[in-house]
């Protein structure tokens, strides 16, 4: 349980105690992080995520965190106090109405308790429903009730009671057999084929492997799906979007025949041009489905277990050309990237800390990523492998995702090396006060590690590019303008070790040491803002805003910024022109 103290839960606080701390109570500097601890811990562990806070502002700050749950689709109990009975209604000190407020982000179940007997079920209904719903659910325990004494005895077997038991079980979903015969026959009739996997596939690694052999298609992946295959496999062409691969804008532009699995990326602009393929989507819940593609044929069932009923309908045939294109679009851009991480040598570049990081990491290290350009980077240099994990908050893009990730890691797996990446925007957010935390609570770790890089570009870069691109606005330095602070000096000053990386030749030390010091390590990275975060495709009329909007910012850094965009956007436009002919 992932929370902070306030009057409000006192008595929950009381009993805990009395329990010995047992549920865990893990205490975060502020609640909006112990929601994305909560939300974190149900990523790591694919189970449930619990948040517990005060009345008031403590259950308002939680609302952030709970809506990453939401919106990552993840199981979180949020339990909440509030006033006591007899004052509700009259304005009181801290009461909110916490059952509007929060019937929105825990739509799929949120109820006040009134009673102790009431109590248990309350709780194993928001629990069964979060689970179930892969969603946050609420339970609000006014003051007076948690004062309450609790029944040692099971409800009396009488009108006005009802009995409840913990157990829950999800059961299999499976897909209509003629539906996965009508998917078949579009799968076999396809000569190029494309699969994109998300999140929902994330138990189906083998089964997504086996049929992209079977078919010899490419396979890219949404950001959520970033963990869920190994990028080593010769058919990933790494992730699609605005922060994916020009392999995998090759592999969308030119496929005739896509497989969604477990997917809603929203970017559906890199995904092919409705018409253009023949589609067929796979997700367990069917409200996900043909909602991002025009699909054929929709599949509703667990990802393993559809796709071996469908590849186990597929004929062979040759589809070796299309595999041979899918193979060199993943060499080009891995050319690329590789070109671009070495580029820039003071400030270093970002991609470089990135890569070097990736070729150190051990086959079960965690990755605690944040948002912002460090996404992009993560996104294209790490290379998922063997039981690596790897997480963010994806769907609603917060920032101060990093910190709490990672304590949320270290809590569920503290016998892991846990990596958090972030930028100097989110360590000012939250992370520098979560690193509190992370002071607290390493010397309790049986693997100590927890390197954390922080980014700093002195910017809140990922915006700054957007003002550009989307806007065709020069970067606005009033909003954009980071301050820098010194992140390893801090990071000592609380008994942690740190370092500053301000050139790159200092990078293979810096992560070195991180990587076997024995406690956590703040690498302060002072890295080029000037690394363009481009799209895999960028319009023309979007490509002349960009250049424009540097134009006009006429600092040395824009000056660096125009240079790359123009090479980097040749390299991109070359090798796409040099696979379509292929
Ligand atoms: C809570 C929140 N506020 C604002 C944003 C918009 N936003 C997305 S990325 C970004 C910049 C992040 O800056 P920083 O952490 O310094 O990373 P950088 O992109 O500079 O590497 C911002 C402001 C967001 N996604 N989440
Ligand atoms: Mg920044």
């Amino acid at each position: 349980m992932f929370g902070f103290s306030g009057d409000g839960i006192d008595p929950i606080l009381g009993a805990l105690q009395r329990a010995g701390n047992s549920p865990r109570l893990v205490t975060a500097r502020h609640e909006e992080s112990a929601a994305l601890m909560a939300t974190g811990y149900a990523k790591w562990t694919d189970g449930l995520g619990v948040c517990l806070a005060t009345h008031g502002p403590g259950a308002i700050h939680l609302l952030n965190g709970l809506y990453d749950a939401r919106l990552d689709r993840r199981p979180v109990l949020a339990i909440i106090a509030q006033q006591h009975r007899t004052v509700l209604g009259s304005g009181y000190q801290q009461e909110i109405d916490a059952a509007t407020l929060f019937k929105d982000v825990c739509a799929s179940f949120i109820n006040t308790v009134n009673t102790a007997e009431q109590l248990p079920l309350v709780l194993d209904k928001a629990i069964k429903t979060a689970l179930a719903t892969h969603s946050p659910t609420c339970v609000i325990i006014p003051h007076d009730v948690q004062q309450l004494p609790a029944s040692e005895e099971p409800p009396p077997h009488s009108h006005g009671y009802v009995p409840t038991a913990i157990a829950f079980a999800a059961g299999r979903v499976l897909p209509d057999e003629d539906d996965v015969d009508a998917a078949a026959g579009v799968l076999n009739d396809g000569e190029r084929v494309a699969i994109i996997i998300g999140q929902g596939a994330r138990h189906a690694a083998a089964e997504v492997s086996l049929i992209a052999d079977v078919l010899q298609a490419g396979v890219a992946k949404a950001l959520l799906g970033k963990p869920v295959l190994s990028d080593d496999l010769p058919c990933v062409t790494g992730l699609v979007g605005h922060l994916g691969t020009v392999a995998s804008e090759f592999l969308m532009s030119q496929c005739d025949t896509l497989v969604m699995i477990g997917t809603n990326e929203p970017y559906t602009e890199f995904l092919p041009k409705p018409g253009q393929a023949r589609a067929v989507q796979i997700d367990i819940d069917p409200r996900s489905l043909g909602m991002r593609y025009p699909t054929e044929v929709n599949l509703v069932g667990d990802a393993a277990e559809t796709l071996r009923m469908l590849t186990a309908r597929l004929m062979s045939r040759d589809r070796s050309a299309w595999r041979e294109r899918v193979t060199a679009a993943i060499d080009g851009w891995q050319d690329i990237i590789e070109r671009r991480a070495y580029r820039h040598e003071t400030p270093v570049g970002a991609q470089l800390l990135v890569r070097e990081l990736s070729a150190r990491l051990p086959d079960d290290a965690l990755l605690a990523v944040d948002v912002g350009s460090v996404t992009y980077w993560y996104a294209r240099h790490i290379r998922m492998r063997a039981s690596m994990q790897a997480h963010l908050s994806s769907t609603l893009a917060s920032m101060g995702s990093a910190l709490p990730y990672a304590i949320a890691a270290k809590t569920a797996h503290p016998d892991r090396l846990v990596v958090a990446l972030a930028g100097d925007g989110a360590m000012q957010m939250n992370g520098i006060n979560e690193l509190i935390t992370v002071a607290t609570m390493w010397p309790e770790w049986s693997d100590p590690r927890l390197p954390i890089l922080v980014l700093d570009n002195g910017d809140l870069n990922e915006v700054s590019w957007e003002q550009r691109e989307l806007e065709g606005d020069p970067r606005f330095s009033e909003s954009q303008r980071v301050s820098s602070i010194p992140y390893a000096d801090y990071a000592r000053l609380l008994g942690l070790d740190g370092c500053k990386v301000d050139s790159a030749d200092q990078v293979a030390d810096a992560w070195d040491c991180a990587l076997v010091a024995e406690r956590p390590f703040v690498i302060h990275a002072v890295v080029d803002p000037a690394a363009p975060l481009l799209p895999p495709r960028l319009e023309e009329a979007a490509q002349k805003r960009m250049l424009a909007a540097l134009e006009a910012e006429g600092t040395e850094t824009a000056r660096r910024a125009h240079e790359f965009v123009v090479d980097e956007l040749h390299e991109q436009q070359e090798l796409l022109s040099k696979l379509s002919m292929s």
